[in-house]
């Protein structure tokens, strides 16, 4: 897979991918990222690449022009299967969202700033709007990192069996179950028998009792859908 991601601030969008399971991703080859400055498509000498927003009000709003000749050029070498905008009044993003992305060869990430990016670049280039949550962060980086994260984890080969996608909270829509390493006492509490029994038969129904009695208590939510 292939992630371009158009970026003001490029240099929030380097560390989460150069560690851990997203180095391996690229090393391997399974992914690649790159970043793109939108300074770079600046409609002066400037780097103007923002203006006040029509109708007045604070924030300033990313306009068409350096959009439009990002997107341009970066689609001359790929054909993007989504051109994803990160954006608090997007979709919110879910597993079942990451894993169908997973599938994807090439995808196109905007990052807005300010008061985000003009609306017709919204209606004309924009397939797909996603958002990480009911908060807001300050910018869209960090929300596009999240995403990178949780696509390019899936992506075949990049984990292997002791990371494997499959036993991860929310990929069956349960939650994980607890996990325990030693000391086998620690402050009085105990390992539970049935982790040391060597039984695997046993221990798979007592993790999956404990996942679903987690998300009853804690994300009913979750086995409503
Ligand atoms: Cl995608 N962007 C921003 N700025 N804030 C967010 C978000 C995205 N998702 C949740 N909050």
């Amino acid at each position: 897979m292939h992630i371009d991601i158009i970026s003001v601030l490029p240099e929030l969008l380097t560390s989460p991918f150069e560690h851990s399971i997203m180095k391996r991703a690229q090393d391997k080859g399974l992914l690649t990222v790159a970043v793109h400055h939108l300074r770079k498509w600046a409609v002066n000498e400037y780097g103007q690449v923002d203006d006040y927003q029509y109708g007045g009000g604070a924030g300033m709003v990313m306009m068409c022009e350096p959009l439009v000749n990002a997107i341009t050029e970066l689609s001359a070498s790929r054909k993007f299967d989504e051109i994803i905008y990160v954006t608090p009044d997007g979709k919110t993003l879910n597993q079942r969202m990451t894993n169908a992305l997973s599938l994807k060869e090439n995808l196109l990430i905007i990052c807005g700033h300010y008061k985000g990016i003009d609306e017709r670049i919204r209606q004309k280039y924009v397939t797909l709007e996603l958002s990480i949550g009911d908060y807001v962060l300050s910018g869209g980086e960090l929300a596009a990192a999240v995403l990178v994260d949780a696509i390019g984890r899936l992506l075949p080969g990049v984990l292997n069996d002791e990371t494997s996608a499959l036993t991860d909270s929310f990929q069956d829509n349960l939650l994980a179950p607890p996990v325990y390493t030693r000391p086998v006492d620690f402050e009085g509490m105990q390992v539970p028998d049935v982790l040391m029994s060597g039984n695997h038969a046993k221990i798979e129904e007592w993790r999956y009792e404990k996942a679903l009695q987690r998300t009853k208590d804690r994300r009913p939510d979750l086995l409503a859908d």
